[in-house]
């Protein structure tokens, strides 16, 4: 998988990538990821990459050349790969817009800072907005990097093998997490749950599921209408 970021803080987006599966997949070449700085397509000698909104108001706004100049240099690169703004009036990304992009291969993600980018840049650059959901974040960084991170675990050999063979045959997508344990086995008075001690394995693997099914149903029922269910799922709930 092939990213391209356009950020004004490459070194933030460099630095979160350099620990964990990421990084190692990174080594490996599994995963790539270039930064392109509108502040190196900036005309200037300041190099200003924003300026006053029209129409007043406080803050600044990324002003159209740098910021489409970044852009383009990437699309170059990665001649195939969506345009992505991160916005807060994007769609919301979730795991569906997730496996959608895993497959394509390549994603160029536009990070934006100060109140946002010129709208004709948006227009002209830019195949979809997407926002992490509804609250303020400082910039973009933070979500283009959220989006690296659940893309890049999609593609294989990025996780052990072991890791994603094991999600799939559970089959436990689209419902909350069971809740989990070790040692020791009392810690502080509080012990754990007799049965993940009983070394019966299909026992075991019924409950996790039912604690599974009970906390979806009590914190995000609305996860519960797309879950793939059986009937000894329907019969519990
Ligand atoms: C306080 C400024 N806001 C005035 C109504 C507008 C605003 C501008 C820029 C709010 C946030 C930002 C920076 N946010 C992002 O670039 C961003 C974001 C987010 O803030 N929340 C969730 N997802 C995303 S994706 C990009």
């Amino acid at each position: 998988m092939r990213f391209g970021v356009v950020t004004l803080f490459p070194e933030m987006v460099e630095g979160a990538l350099s620990h964990g599966v990421l990084s190692r997949a990174i080594e490996r070449g599994r995963v790539a990821v270039d930064c392109e700085n509108p502040r190196d397509h900036a005309a200037d000698a300041h190099r200003t990459v924003d300026d006053r909104p029209f129409g007043g108001g406080p803050g600044m706004v990324m002003t159209p050349a740098p910021l489409s100049g970044a852009i383009r240099a990437l699309r170059a690169r990665l001649p195939a790969a969506p345009v992505v703004a991160l916005t807060p009036q994007g769609r919301t990304f979730d795991q569906g817009v997730a496996r959608h992009w895993a497959a394509h291969g390549s994603l160029v993600l536009v990070a934006g800072r100060y109140e946002g980018m010129d709208e004709r840049v948006l227009e002209q650059e830019i195949d979809g907005e997407v926002s992490l959901g509804d609250f303020v974040l400082s910039g973009g960084e933070v979500a283009a990097l959220a989006i690296v991170d659940a893309v890049s675990r999609l593609v294989p050999e990025v996780l052990g093998d072991a890791r994603s063979a094991e999600e799939d045959s559970f089959g436990d997508e689209g419902l909350l997490d069971c809740p989990h344990w070790t040692r020791p086995e009392v810690w502080e008075g509080h012990g754990v749950p007799a049965v993940l001690l009983s070394g019966d394995h299909a026992r075991i693997a019924r409950w996790r599921r039912e604690r599974a099914l009970a906390r979806t149903r009590a914190r995000r029922p609305e996860l519960l209408e797309d879950a793939a269910l059986d009937a000894a799922d329907e019969r519990f709930l």
